[in-house]
């Protein structure tokens, strides 16, 4: 007899899903049952909201929808803040959670609360399973899930659906991964080819829809051929490498005053792929007109200047742009290249003490090139966006959308799962560290080699240096009293506690070449932020 929930792991299977990551309850153990003889793994995580933030991984990773559970009320809203990463930062993702059984719906039930209400905001679509719509539902939700822009959807399974039999449906809708965007009119090509032969200083901005588009190579054709400066946002790093020619730097993380040096004397902005959730385009636009393309309309206020809009696929639009002769623009090279080396001497500049900047400098000499970094939200992330090399797009693994304190280290669970082949290392601030040590079990209990650096500097830092530039005195801020020593080992994954640059680099050579998960907690003096982050992105009016 199929059940729903061998029906539901089978269609799951189906739409690429290898791993449904969770934590789970009774009502779930028909679907466990099912996965533990069937196609799908079930993956059992310390809190579900690391459930979702994996899932929203293996979403970017593969292009499939990531997979999660979250049982009635605690469950789903721990689950929640997870699926709320794959709404902000677009990934395709299923969450599944248990609901009320049919009988119980409108009464009062133990844990129970409405997840359809819950989960409107942060979804796509949020519906009810039955067993008269499973198999559709399932479909059309993975559809709706990769279609552009890619997100999340909810699926709420009453909690008594499981074990019952499922009855063939006679008409199905097909199992389609979401569909490109339709592509633009030969018409609003040529009106950017247009804008662009006009402009003297036309400035080039990828953004974060770049990494789904086709069309890279054209890219690089592009740039390569037209030389004009390229600004990324911090989810798009690796569109171009950092030590190209016309590469100028990354939009609002540390030392963005001086790429807005470059933003500032443009006269007209190409912004490809760029999609706001990262940073909104008033905040960094000069006073230039705007060219958007994106495969949704540019959100912006009256103080933008919407040259022209090019709303469909992207891949598209490249290939258009591959085809242009050279431009004759009055860019100055020179000038970006000096910028650019000023802000990467800054960065590294020598520091008496363990800096945060020497302790990325020694993974990056370690990683190779195939390798994952995945970040955590805090200071550190705006270092890493504007210092950290990114070999190719994708490689660096953040949250800049939805920017949840947590999401590093489960972010680079789901990574080497994804990507067994190739090595992970996660940084996080300690803050973060605190939110999802529950994670290192996860990973001794799977063997994962990943190398989890912590950057330890007994404070959310960000925080206080945001309330030192408000004028406001430190204030709620320290994590551990002074005289913190690290653990030996969190659930069983060794730490390693490096106090110098030489002790950085052999901790994180070793736990490269180590067989399992490590981490190397790095005691850092957190005294760089305060010159490098939270730069001003626009001259003062
Ligand atoms: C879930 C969540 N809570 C709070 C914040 C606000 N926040 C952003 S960064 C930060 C501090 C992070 O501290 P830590 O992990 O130690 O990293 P550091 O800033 O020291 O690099 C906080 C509280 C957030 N982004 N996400």
């Amino acid at each position: 007899m199929t059940t729903v929930a061998t029906a539901l792991v089978e269609l799951l299977a189906e739409a690429g899903v290898q791993y449904v990551f969770g934590v789970p309850s009774g009502p779930w153990a028909p679907y466990m049952e099912a996965m533990r003889t069937g196609p799908v793994e079930f993956v059992l995580v310390s809190n579900e909201a690391a459930a979702g933030f994996m899932a929203d991984v293996c979403g970017r990773l593969t292009g499939r929808p990531g997979a999660c559970y979250g049982t009635f009320g605690p469950g789903a809203t721990n689950l929640s803040t997870g699926v709320g990463s794959a709404l902000l930062d677009r990934s395709p993702l299923l969450a599944l959670t248990t609901e009320a059984p049919e009988s119980m719906l409108h009464r009062t039930l133990q844990m129970a609360i409405d997840h359809q209400a819950l989960f409107r905001p942060l979804t796509k679509w949020t519906t009810r399973m039955s067993t008269t719509n499973l198999r559709q539902t399932i479909r059309r939700a993975v559809q709706v899930a990769t279609a552009e822009v890619p997100g999340p959807v909810h699926l709420g399974l009453p909690a008594d659906l499981g074990r019952q039999a499922l009855p063939a449906e006679a008409s199905t809708v097909p199992m389609l991964l979401g569909q490109a965007a339709a592509p633009p009119t030969a018409e609003q090509l040529q009106a950017i080819a247009d804008l662009l032969r006009q402009a003297k200083r036309p400035l080039l901005v990828a953004g974060l829809s770049c990494l789904r588009a086709t069309g890279k190579e054209a890219w690089h054709t592009f740039v390569e051929r037209q030389q004009l400066p390229v600004v990324l946002s911090p989810m798009a790093k690796g569109m171009l490498r950092e030590d190209h020619p016309a590469y100028a730097g990354v939009l609002f993380h540390a030392l963005s005053d001086i790429v807005a040096e470059t933003i500032q004397e443009a006269d007209l902005v190409l912004a490809i792929g760029y999609d706001p959730i990262e940073f909104n385009y008033e905040e960094w636009l000069p006073a230039a007109p705007l060219v958007h393309v994106d495969t949704v309309p540019a959100d912006v206020d009256a103080s933008v200047h919407l040259a022209a809009e090019v709303v469909g696929d992207i891949g598209t639009v490249l290939r258009f742009l591959a085809t242009l002769p050279p431009l004759a623009h009055r860019w100055d090279l020179q000038a970006v290249a000096e910028r650019r080396q000023r802000m990467f001497a800054t960065l590294t500049a020598p520091r008496p003490t363990l800096a945060p900047s020497q302790v990325l400098g020694a993974i990056q000499e370690l990683l190779p090139e195939d390798g994952f970094l995945t970040c955590d939200v805090g200071a550190h992330t705006h270092l890493i966006g504007q210092l950290w090399r990114t070999a190719a797009p994708g490689r660096l693994i953040m949250s800049n959308g939805w920017s949840s304190m947590g999401f590093g280290i489960p972010a680079a669970l789901a990574a080497k799962l994804c990507r067994p082949q190739h090595p992970v290392v996660c940084v996080t601030g300690d803050g973060g560290l605190l939110m999802m040590v529950g994670e290192m079990a996860t990973a001794a209990r799977l063997g994962l080699p990943i190398v989890f650096v912590v950057l330890a500097d007994r404070h959310i830092q960000l925080i206080t240096v945001k309330q030192e530039r408000q004028g406001y005195a430190r204030y709620g801020t320290l994590l551990y009293p002074p005289g913190y020593t690290p653990a030996s080992h969190y659930f069983g994954v060794p730490v390693v506690t490096a106090r110098t640059e030489a002790e950085v680099h052999e901790a994180i050579a070793q736990g490269l070449q180590a067989k399992g998960p490590v981490v190397v907690e790095a005691l850092v003096d957190p005294a760089e932020y305060d010159e490098i982050i939270l730069r001003p992105h626009k001259p003062p009016i």
